[in-house]
């Protein structure tokens, strides 16, 4: 510190969050290490999240401090697992989050998407999703299989990367789809996403982990989230793997906009809900009984609708 008498509050990026600190990047490329301001270390978990836009003061004998967050661009939240009723901000600000699968240990789990969508849906990022591990597939006909798996997501519009960090099959395309974008790598534990930014990267950056011998399971190896930047321009935010991903407050329209591949369906009644109507009144049911809807993504709608407040429906 120079004990410049009238230092001007700076603005900053959010790259790495620890005990009422934080790490910042400035513009002109430097790092900060940051102290937080009481009203913000008291709620930190709630009001502050990697990628976030923060101004800083500069003080003369003590560390900056960060008084404020600026207004997010976008954000993805979760239930705070252990009071679903608090809203825990995961990223702020990130152009796509990218939904990060393994084919197996630990296995795909495309319900687990279907609640990231709906997620990334009310917080205004891009969905991308990458199906790691794809060398784990032995036969030509399980890869088929995973394609036809994944046929929806790709109607929906998704970028669909498949890959393996291992061999480096679809590293170059996931690199081109995100290329100077700014995006996080969410999933659960175990699926590969800190061995997907390395090998984009092209160093081994972040830490990587086994997964448990049994059950495939990951062992949570990545602790918090951290902003990593790629030569190209590309920012990298690695999370931490999920146990499972909850979804806060969710609406019913929030739901019936979740599922746009319902939307050519034209029900007997406007307010069908597509749940306890007769087949005959419901052009959902016959389009999922017909193939055209994907029985996989209909049961994940069944599933939240039975999970929503009577309230909400
Ligand atoms: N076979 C295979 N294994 C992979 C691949 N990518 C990652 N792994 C392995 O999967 C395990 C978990 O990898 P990580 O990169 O730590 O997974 P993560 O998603 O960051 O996990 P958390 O930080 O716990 O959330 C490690 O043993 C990796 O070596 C891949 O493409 N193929
Ligand atoms: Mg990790
Ligand atoms: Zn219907």
């Amino acid at each position: 510190m120079t004990g410049d008498p009238d230092p001007q509050p700076l603005t900053g990026t959010v790259v790495a969050i620890t005990r009422a600190a934080c790490e910042t990047w400035l513009a002109d490329g430097r790092t900060l290490s940051c102290a937080l301001a009481a009203d913000l270390a008291r709620v930190q978990r709630t009001a502050l999240a990697v990628g976030d836009r923060v101004v800083i003061t500069q003080r003369p004998a003590a560390p900056p401090l960060v008084t404020r967050v600026l207004p997010r661009r976008t954000t993805l939240s979760r239930p705070d697992p252990m009071d679903p009723h608090i809203e825990r901000v995961i990223v702020a600000n990130v152009d796509d989050v990218v939904i990060v699968c393994a084919t197996r240990r630990p296995s795909l789990k495309l319900r687990l998407v279907d609640r990231y969508l709906l997620a990334i849906q009310r917080g205004g990022a891009r969905p991308v999703l990458v199906i790691n591990k794809i060398d784990l597939l032995r036969t030509p006909k399980l890869l088929e299989d995973l394609k036809e798996d994944l046929a929806p997501y790709r109607d929906l519009g998704l970028p669909v990367v498949l890959c393996s960090a291992h061999h480096g099959q679809g590293i170059p395309q996931l690199g081109s789809v995100i290329s100077g974008r700014t995006c996080a790598f969410v999933g659960h534990s175990g699926v590969g996403k800190s061995s997907l930014l390395n090998a984009l990267i092209g160093t081994a950056t972040a830490d990587i982990g086994d997964v448990r011998q049994g059950d495939g399971k990951g062992r949570h190896t990545t602790t918090s989230s951290a902003l990593h930047a790629l030569p190209d321009g590309t920012h990298i935010i690695d999370t931490p793997g999920v146990r499972a991903f909850g979804l806060i407050g969710l609406t019913h329209t929030q739901l019936r906009h979740g599922f746009p591949e319902f939307d050519d369906c034209h029900c007997r009644y406007a307010d069908c809900v597509h749940d306890a109507e007769p087949q005959a009144d419901c052009a959902v049911k016959q389009a999922v009984a017909q193939g055209q809807i994907a029985s996989a993504r209909y049961d994940t709608y069944l599933r939240l609708l039975a999970d929503l407040p009577k309230t909400a429906r």
